[in-house]
C-alpha cells in the first residue's frame, strides 16, 4: 500500500526537499500551507512537484484547524518543519516564536494522539538550543544554553516531543540539525544573502554586502542531505533524537571568500567589527561592508556538531562539504540573474 505523509511548512526550504524525496520513493505527501494574500509555492514550482502534492490551509497557531485536519487526514508519518524559522526575527516577535514553535509542536502532538497515535512523527529541533555552548562538539546529549527567543522556543518543541514519547508510546523523533543550505534557502539567511549579494556584483552591481558578525561559525551542510536524514529517523523500530551535521566549522567570513571565489572574486580583508571591509583584490571595487543593523542582541558563536550517532543508527552522513555548498548557491544565483 501507499505510504502517506504530511509535511507542516511545506513550502519552505527543508519542506521542498522532502516533498520531493517523498515522492521519489512512491509516498502521496500532503503538505500545510498559510493561509496569507498570496501562495508561495516558488520552492515547489522550481522543484517541479507543485501538481504531485496536495496543499490545505494549515496554521501551528490554530487548534481547531490542526485537530481537523490531522482527525480526518490520517497518514502515516507527519513531518512538523513549519516555524518561525528567522532567529532575527524572533526577538521583534517572541511571543509569535514561542506559539507557533513551542506551543504549535504540542497541538500536533495531542491531536495525534487522541486521533492517530501510530502516526510516527518528526520534530524539527535545531542546533540553536545549544546557544552558549557548553561542550564541543556538541551531541544529542549536550546541555541547551539557548540565546534567541527562537532558540527557546524550540526547546519547549524539542522536550514536548520526547515527552510524548516517552508518555504515550508515540513514535515520536526529534532532529537536532545544524544549520543546512542551498539554493532553496530564504534570502534572509547569511549564506543566500551572501550568494545573491555576491552575483549581483559578478554581474556588475556596485551595491556592496552588508553584514553583521563576521567571527560567528557555523557547522553548514546541504538541505537535500538532511531532509534525506529525517525519513530515516521515521523509518527506525523506535524513535529517538537525532543530530544531523557536517562536523566541519565556518566563519561567515570564510563562506563569503569561498562563495566570492568561485564567482572568480578574490577578497581582501581588513579593519575590525564594525569598520571591518572587504575589496576585491583584482579591481578595487568595496565588496562587503559591516553593520550594526545585523548583530543579534545575543549571539551564537560557535557550532559544530558531532553525528556520529545518526551515522552509527542511521547510516546517514552528509555529503556535500562547505567549498562545494557556497559554489552550488553562489553558481545558482549567478544563472538565476541572467
Ligand atoms: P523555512 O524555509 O523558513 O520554512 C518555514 C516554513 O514554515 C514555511 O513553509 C512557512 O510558511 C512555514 N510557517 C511559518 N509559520 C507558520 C505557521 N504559523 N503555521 C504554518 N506554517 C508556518 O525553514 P527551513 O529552513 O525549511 O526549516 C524547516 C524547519 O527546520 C524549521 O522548523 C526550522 O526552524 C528548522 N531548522 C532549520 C534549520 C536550517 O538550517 N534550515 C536547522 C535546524 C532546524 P510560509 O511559506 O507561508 O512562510
Ligand atoms: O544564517 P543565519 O540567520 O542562521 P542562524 O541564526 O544560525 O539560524 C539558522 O540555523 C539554525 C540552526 O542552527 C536554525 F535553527 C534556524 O532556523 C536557521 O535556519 O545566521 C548565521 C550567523 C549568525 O551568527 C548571524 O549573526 O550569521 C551571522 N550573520 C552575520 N551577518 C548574519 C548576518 N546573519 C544574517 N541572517 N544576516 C546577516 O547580515
Amino acid at each position: 500500500m501507499t505510504s502517506k505523509a504530511f509535511i507542516t511548512g511545506i513550502t519552505g526550504q527543508d519542506g521542498a526537499y522532502l516533498a520531493k524525496l517523498l515522492l521519489e520513493k512512491g509516498y502521496h505527501v500532503h503538505g500545510g500551507v498559510r493561509r496569507i494574500s498570496h501562495q508561495e509555492t516558488l520552492r515547489l514550482e522550481k522543484l517541479g512537484i507543485l501538481q504531485d502534492v496536495r496543499l490545505s490551509e494549515f496554521d501551528l497557531s490554530e487548534m481547531n484547524n490542526i485537530t481537523r485536519l490531522i482527525r480526518d487526514n490520517p497518514v502515516d508519518e507527519f513531518y512538523n518543519l513549519a516555524a518561525q524559522s528567522f532567529v532575527g526575527s524572533s526577538w521583534d516577535q517572541p511571543i509569535y516564536a514561542g506559539d507557533v514553535n513551542g506551543l504549535g509542536v504540542v497541538r500536533i502532538l495531542d491531536s495525534l494522539r487522541t486521533y492517530h497515535p501510530e502516526t510516527r512523527f518528526y520534530q524539527a529541533s535545531t542546533s540553536e538550543m545549544f546557544g552558549l555552548v557548553q561542550e564541543v562538539p556538541q551531541r544529542e546529549t549536550t546541555r541547551f544554553y539557548p540565546r534567541s527567543p527562537y532558540g527557546v522556543s524550540k526547546v519547549y518543541g524539542h522536550y514536548i516531543t520526547t515527552n510524548y514519547r516517552e508518555s504515550f508510546g508515540m513514535h515520536a523523533s526529534s532532529g537536532i540539525l545544524f544549520n543546512h543550505e542551498s539554493p532553496l534557502r530564504g534570502q534572509e539567511f547569511v549564506t543566500r544573502k551572501i550568494t545573491m549579494a555576491l552575483a549581483k556584483i559578478a554581474r556588475g552591481s556596485a551595491q556592496p554586502l552588508i553584514l553583521g558578525n563576521l567571527e560567528a561559525q557555523r557547522d553548514w551542510g546541504f538541505a537535500g542531505d538532511y531532509v534525506e536524514g529525517m525519513w530515516r529517523m521515521l523509518q527506525q523500530e523506535e524513535a529517538n533524537n537525532y543530530v544531523l551535521a557536517t562536523g566541519v566549522t565556518t566563519p561567515i567570513r570564510d563562506f563569503v571568500r569561498f562563495a566570492a571565489e568561485c564567482l572568480g572574486m578574490e577578497l581582501e580583508f581588513d579593519g575590525e567589527g564594525v569598520n571591518e571591509i572587504a575589496i576585491n583584490k583584482k579591481t578595487g571595487q568595496k565588496v562587503v561592508e559591516v553593520s550594526e543593523q545585523f548583530f543579534r542582541p545575543a549571539e551564537v558563536d560557535l557550532l559544530i556538531g558531532d553525528a556520529s550517532k545518526a551515522q552509527a543508527e542511521l547510516g546517514w552522513k552528509a555529503t556535500v562539504e562547505i567549498r562545494e555548498l557556497a559554489e552550488m548557491m553562489a553558481k545558482s544565483d549567478y544563472d538565476d540573474l541572467r
